[in-house]
């Protein structure tokens, strides 16, 4: 029977496994799966029931919704996998798991390898040197990347792609491999269930259809979470009108941390996050211009922040050594700068496109004017508003650059997310590291199925998987890939255990709907449906949560900083929000959608305030600056910071984990690097 607003039907289902998201990563995953469940099919005859969630429609679901114009993660020939450790590494302050960004940079190139074969126009370089756009690559019968076609490099791991329509090319493929029938869209996922009999072990995950009055219960014996990054937790540079324009898809709400939190999985690095400096207002990347048309930045006098203050990277790790300084250390440089009132910064287009002039011919001249506009078109269309409506011609204005409101994500150049099992077979570590369990990586670094999380049965990929970075679009699809392999081998292995799960139907269907009894049962004590001493929409607890992030755990208002004393309050006052997110109300399915991503954000940015407070040291200047321990302690603190939390109790606990590097770092040093 149909379900009403009153009373959602109740649909369960029982699977093997489910994939909750739709993104890079899971259609990475889906693609993967479906070969080696055919396999598994032809030879025992077990036709593995697999089924994927996505909250929204997958061709544009996720952070590459608006498409992408390059590739930041493609290795190549000329580089290797250590290499690419070496990167991640040195852009995350040196505190990454070697093994999982090896096991990426082995990977990536396969995908996309792919991603070129099901259609996308990717850039090549022809034997003369010339630089040709995807199209007239493929006109041209230059030879596919596989078949050692030379991409346009932007950068030293970027290519360039014509890349308007890559999620529906990368999602088209995923359909095609799953088929229809395995695919359910406009579901969003709630929470995960644990097993009854094994409280380490998950069982299903429960949510409810944004189109329809109906509750969705899972079994499943694997479960892939991939449900992107988080973002909207910090007040956005941009109100009023402009409230939903953000760098990162405001769509991903830290589903992937806070539910993989309350299922038990150990989180790690959650105190990271990543504060991109972009164009301003419109979040247009930067990438491109500093890497392909080598764009200068400068301070409002037209000093080069960089040059001008390259002595204040001699006080963080690895002390100037680098040959490209971390993320977080630009925007340190840069912050200096507005601090002291010498902004606006400006990105100086003029000057970077009048001397490509000088060497360019006036046809790739114009082309490369054309992909400076193509650049936000592909990718961020909202910034050729920002130049259309300024009257900004790059070739004759610059534009501002500004660094925006922080985001929590673990595939871009941040690296919070969950700590994973790695791969079986890379690193070489000291005898005291053996510890007796896996006799190749440190211990408590693999515990058998690659990408598994401390419970037994979720995975994750991209965004969700911690300590690693810099995988990007390419890299998610990657990891997803990788975990698809193991979560066939983890459902064949435990093929004689029946999960149940830890709650009735009933009780997964109170709580998913308690914002639309909070609305019924209280809509008609007042006149305003939007003011109720009873309940609080979810628009304005966004805004509370919003103004504490800010305030007081580093957010723009306060050029980033924090320290214990502010820490402690927003730890009083999130417990209290917390509290008071249990009245919030829905008045229809979409409320009801914003209800529960905002309950995610509110764990997920939780976990990164109690990360802050944990570690007593500003790994990250530039990112966030703890004023009362505002240094790099490498003695103390060049660790991993985990942590574990505790649904019934609704408690964070922090903890150490020793780090080790598996790949010799010494390399990036300018000394030793080959440029
Ligand atoms: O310019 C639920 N990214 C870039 N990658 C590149 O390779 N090149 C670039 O050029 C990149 N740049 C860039 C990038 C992203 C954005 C937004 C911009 C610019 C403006 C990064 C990649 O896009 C990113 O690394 C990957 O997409 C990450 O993949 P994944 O799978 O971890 O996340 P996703 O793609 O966002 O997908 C999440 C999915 O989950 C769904 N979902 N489903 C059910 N229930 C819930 N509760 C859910 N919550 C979320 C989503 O709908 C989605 O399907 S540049 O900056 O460098
Ligand atoms: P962005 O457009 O800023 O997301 O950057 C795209 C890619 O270029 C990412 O791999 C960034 O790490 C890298 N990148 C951006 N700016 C710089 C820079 N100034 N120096 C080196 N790499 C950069």
């Amino acid at each position: 029977m149909a379900g009403t607003f009153d009373k959602p039907e109740v649909v369960q289902e029982e699977l093997d496994i489910l994939l909750v998201g739709g993104g890079m990563a899971c259609c990475g995953t889906a693609y993967e799966m479906m070969r080696w469940a055919e396999a598994v099919k032809a030879e025992t005859g077990k036709d593995l029931k697999i089924k994927l969630v996505d909250k929204a429609a997958m061709d544009r679901s996720g952070a590459v919704a608006m498409g992408l114009s390059a590739i930041n993660t493609y290795i190549g020939d000329k580089q290797d996998p250590a290499d690419y450790a070496r990167m991640v590494s040195n852009d995350l302050m040196g505190i990454t798991r070697d093994d999982l960004a090896y096991d990426l940079g082995r990977n990536v190139d396969d995908s996309v390898h792919m991603f070129e074969e099901w259609g996308l126009p990717i850039w090549k370089t022809d034997a003369a040197g010339v630089r040709h756009d995807g199209a007239e690559a493929i006109k041209e019968g230059l030879p596919l990347l596989k078949d050692g076609g030379q991409p346009v490099r932007s950068g030293k791991w970027q290519i360039m792609i014509n890349g308007e329509s890559y999620k529906w090319i990368v999602a088209e493929a995923a359909k095609k491999a799953l088929g229809l029938d395995r695919i359910q869209e406009r579901v969003f996922i709630v929470h995960l269930i644990n097993d009854k009999n094994d409280p380490g072990r998950i069982a299903g995950a429960a949510g409810f259809s944004v189109r329809e009055n109906k509750i969705y219960i899972y079994k499943a014996k694997a479960i892939m979470l991939a449900a992107g990054g988080c973002v909207n937790i910090f007040r956005p540079r941009s109100v009023g009108e402009g409230t939903g324009r953000a760098w990162y898809p405001v769509w991903n709400a830290g589903s992937t941390y806070s539910m993989a939190a309350e299922a038990g999985a150990e989180l790690t690095m959650m105190e990271n996050r990543f504060v991109p400096a972009r164009f301003k207002d419109g979040y247009g990347p930067v990438g491109a211009w500093f890497l392909l048309f080598k764009a200068r930045a400068a301070n409002a006098y037209g000093e080069d922040y960089m040059t001008k203050n390259k002595d204040m990277l001699n006080d963080y790790p690895p002390y100037g050594q680098a040959a490209v300084p971390a993320s977080c250390l630009r925007n340190h440089l840069m912050l200096k700068e507005m601090k002291e009132g010498r902004g606006p910064i400006y990105m100086d287009t003029v000057t970077a496109l009048a001397k490509l002039r000088e060497t360019l011919s006036p046809k790739e001249v114009k082309h490369l004017e054309a992909e400076a506009w193509e650049d936000f078109l592909d990718m961020c269309i909202g910034q050729c508003g920002v130049w259309v409506g300024e009257n900004i011609e790059p070739e004759k204005k610059m534009s501002e650059l500004m660094p925006t409101e922080p985001y929590l994500l673990g595939s871009h150049s941040g690296c919070c997310g969950i700590w994973v099992s790695g791969p079986t077979d890379c690193g070489a570590p000291t005898k005291e590291e053996y510890d007796g369990i896996p006799a190749h990586l440190p211990s408590g670094w693999n515990w058998g199925y690659r990408s598994m999380t401390t419970v037994k049965g979720l995975f994750t990929a991209g965004d969700g998987v911690g300590a690693s970075g810099h995988k990007f679009s390419s890299g998610s699809h990657a990891e997803g890939r990788m975990a698809a392999k193991a979560m066939v081998k983890y459902c064949l292995d435990n093929a004689d255990v029946n999960v149940e799960l830890d709650e009735t139907p009933e009780q997964i269907a109170e709580a998913i709907w308690k914002p639309v009894r909070n609305f019924l049962e209280f809509k008609d004590y007042s006149t305003a449906i939007d003011v109720n001493p009873n309940y609080i929409t979810p628009k304005m607890l966004q805004f509370r949560l919003q103004k504490i992030m800010d305030e007081y755990v580093a957010g723009v208002a306060t050029y980033y900083n924090t320290n214990d004393k502010m820490l402690a309050v927003a730890e009083e006052k999130l417990e209290m929000l917390k509290e008071d997110s249990q009245k919030m109300r829905a008045k229809d399915l979409h409320e009801l959608l914003r209800a529960w991503e905002n309950y995610h954000r509110i764990l997920t940015a939780e976990a990164h305030m109690k990360h802050i407070q944990f570690r007593e040291e500003s790994r990250y200047p530039g990112f966030y600056y703890r004023t009362d321990k505002n240094f790099v302690d490498e003695e103390n603190w060049h660790c991993f910071v985990n942590s574990i939390y505790d649904k019934k109790s609704k408690k964070w606990t922090c903890f150490k984990r020793k780090h080790v590097d598996l790949v010799d770092k010494s390399k990036l040093f300018k000394a030793a690097a080959p440029h």
